[in-house]
């Protein structure tokens, strides 16, 4: 099923961190990142008192069941060495499931759609790089018509 995952990082050597984060995932046979937005520098969303983060999505192709595929991205996080922070703070790297194809997930631990995805530019904007005519299964609207109504796109500027 094809899917996307967002990539967030504040802290240490920020694409270095996109990169291990990326090369790590692909390096099994039961899951593929097919492609990868352009990278973003960002303002930081919800606690604005913190570096700026690089943002960026990733288009996967996997087998694994939503729940497989949260253990995975979850253990990525852990293997790099990301420590518990206070909600919406700094982070050396953040990864989350955005979509699944049309599934709808609602489970204590893991919402498909991303429950924010449509509340936040720095997701928006990279997401509708790669898929602006994917519709979000639960308000029935493009990725390009939530980018149009989101707030904070003048914080998201391409890198180069
Ligand atoms: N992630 C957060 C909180 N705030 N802000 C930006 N710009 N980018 C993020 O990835 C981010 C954030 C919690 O996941
Ligand atoms: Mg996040
Ligand atoms: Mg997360």
């Amino acid at each position: 099923m094809a899917g996307y995952l967002g990539f967030g990082t504040n802290l240490g050597d920020r694409k270095k961190n996109l990169a291990q984060a990326v090369n790590n995932l692909n390096d099994r046979p039961d899951f593929t990142v097919v492609r990868t937005s352009s990278i973003y520098e960002t303002a930081p969303w919800g606690v604005t008192d913190q570096p700026n983060f690089l943002n960026m999505v990733a288009e996967i192709n996997t087998f694994l069941s939503p729940q497989e595929l949260l253990e995975r991205v979850k253990k990525l996080e852990q293997d790099m060495g990301r420590e518990d922070g206070p909600r919406f703070g700094p982070r050396l790297i953040d990864v989350d499931i955005l979509l699944l194809g049309d599934l709808v997930v609602d489970e204590p631990d893991l919402q498909v759609p991303h429950a924010s995805l449509h509340l936040r530019a720095f997701v928006l904007v990279p997401l509708g790089e790669l898929t602006p005519e994917s519709v979000h299964p639960l308000l029935g609207k493009t990725i390009a018509e939530l980018t149009s109504e989101v707030n904070g796109l003048d914080g998201v500027t391409a890198l180069n």
